[in-house]
């Protein structure tokens, strides 16, 4: 483990964010190589990708400037499905988080029993500031190179940070018209043209059904918990409103320029103005305050991004913004604060350390590959309905979801038992999702 480590900084120096989705992987390993040594040789492949893509797109802003943007589209491993996984658009954007992306959506896509390898893309691109003309023409111009990579039984885009209805619309429109075929080549499609109902609130409703599995353990429940949730968008929004579903209190939200504590509950109607805020007016998390009574705004220092917002006093934290937004000092705030689960909604927002504090403490601890998995498996469900050519009712998609949930929760918990780590999702989820990687890749020869 160590060697293929150390080989992988060797190769690549200057990608942290992907060594650390890497360490954690091969940390969770050891057990599982002893009892299948022949699954070694797995573990030198699958730490690199099958292929990357690296692309110019060119646009032009609303002043008539031409902008250039870089994009990728990394494709990490086909060996169960085709490349399936999600595009952001955010001025980070680079290789490393990237790889970093498409390598845990690997292990996540395993997890939910469906037939999808792994894939990430996207561009450091930023939507933020731009007119719906300029998201339309740069989306335009990022399918240009993209479609020719991609197909319904070979790589499923979908969104990320950055990529929700409005640009996974234009993207479609654009592979259409390039391919001149009307196939499911995107996931997360409006309903007009081949969307499944509950694609967008499935990542937010995923991570609450797991959360409550989770608390199920201990014998204690959503119902009545004081829950933290970071970020403002697509999973957070979703995640608060099937919290309040189940009867529990969100007291926080957040953006990437600061964060708001609503000690009295952002209730629904307090939620639906939100999602209008962000979907509709994309203004900031700080007219919040402005709007309702008895509620603080901190404004955030540039990293991490929610800083104090992990202070707060609460039963669950639901941290769906972005990675490493939870720092070792700020797990030791909500454990001091005596915090009893901590779920994933976003990839990787808890550093190493942060989740060591966690587990050592005995709080229960959900890894975002296990617990955010509920959105890639509805777009797993919205291929299946596109080549079905049917669509399911809203209520066959959440039981389904609900369903996958489930079973990733219980085969997390049982594989952590069984290589005798009880109560280690990590090691439960990363050794669950590779066990069924390793072996189809040994049996078709990939090594
Ligand atoms: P959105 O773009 O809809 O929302 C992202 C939210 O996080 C926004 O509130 C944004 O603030 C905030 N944010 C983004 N980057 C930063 C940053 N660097 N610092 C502080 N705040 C930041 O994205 P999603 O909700 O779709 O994604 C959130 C997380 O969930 C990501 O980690 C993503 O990879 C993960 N995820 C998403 C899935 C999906 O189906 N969409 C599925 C599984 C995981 P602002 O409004 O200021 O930009
Ligand atoms: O990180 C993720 O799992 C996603 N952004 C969703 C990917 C998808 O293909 O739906």
């Amino acid at each position: 483990m160590k060697e293929v480590y150390d080989s992988v900084i060797a190769r690549d120096p200057n990608q942290p964010e992907f060594h650390q989705a890497v360490e954690e992987v091969l940390d969770s390993l050891g057990p599982v190589i002893q009892a299948h040594p022949e699954f070694l040789p797995v573990v030198r492949s699958i730490v690199e990708a099958e292929r990357i893509i690296q692309f110019r797109v060119p646009w032009w802003d609303d002043d008539g400037n031409l902008r250039v943007n870089r994009g990728f589209r990394i494709q990490m491993n086909s060996a169960i499905g085709p490349y399936k996984g999600g595009l952001r658009f955010h001025p980070s954007v680079n290789q490393s988080i990237l790889k970093f992306l498409a390598f845990e959506q690997v292990f996540k896509n395993s997890l939910t029993g469906l037939p999808m390898g792994g894939g990430k893309g996207g561009s450091d691109f930023d939507p933020k500031g731009k007119s719906d003309s300029e998201v339309m023409r740069f989306c335009q111009s990022f399918m240009m190179e993209l479609w020719r990579h991609i197909g319904a039984d070979l790589d499923v885009p979908a969104g990320d940070i950055g990529v929700g209805g409005r640009e996974i619309g234009y993207l479609f429109g654009m592979y259409k018209k390039l391919a001149n075929e009307f196939v499911g080549i995107l996931t997360g499609k409006g309903r007009s043209y081949g969307g499944s109902l509950i694609r967008p609130e499935a990542t937010g409703y995923g991570l609450v059904y797991f959360a409550r599995e989770m608390l199920a353990t201990t014998g204690k429940s959503i119902e009545g918990a004081v829950c933290s949730v970071s970020g403002s968008g697509n999973v957070a929004q979703f995640a608060s409103e099937k919290v309040l579903d189940l009867g529990g209190k969100v007291v926080t939200m957040s953006d990437s320029s600061g964060w708001i504590h609503d000690p009295a509950g952002i209730d629904r109607e307090k939620l639906d103005w939100i999602m209008d805020l962000k979907n509709n007016r994309r203004g900031r998390i700080s007219e919040y305050a402005d709007h309702f009574d008895g509620v603080t705004y901190t404004k955030s220092q540039p990293e991490p991004a929610s800083n104090g917002l992990w202070g707060v006093d609460v039963d669950v934290a639901l941290p769906c913004a972005t990675q490493n937004e939870i720092n070792e000092e700020e797990a030791k705030m909500l454990v001091a604060n005596t915090v009893i689960a901590v779920a994933e909604g976003a990839n990787m927002p808890c550093t190493p350390e942060a989740v060591e504090v966690f587990q050592s403490n005995g709080v229960l601890f959900a890894p975002g590959k296990a617990s955010n998995a509920g959105g890639v498996a509805t777009s797993g469900l919205e291929m299946s309905q596109n080549s079905l050519r049917m669509s399911w009712t809203r209520e066959e998609v959440d039981a389904h979801l609900d369903r996958i949930m489930i079973n990733i929760h219980k085969n997390a918990f049982d594989t952590a038992e069984k290589y005798g780590m009880p109560g280690n999702y990590v090691a439960g989820a990363n050794i669950a999702g590779f066990l069924k990687v390793a072996d189809a890749m040994s049996a078709q020869g990939l090594l």
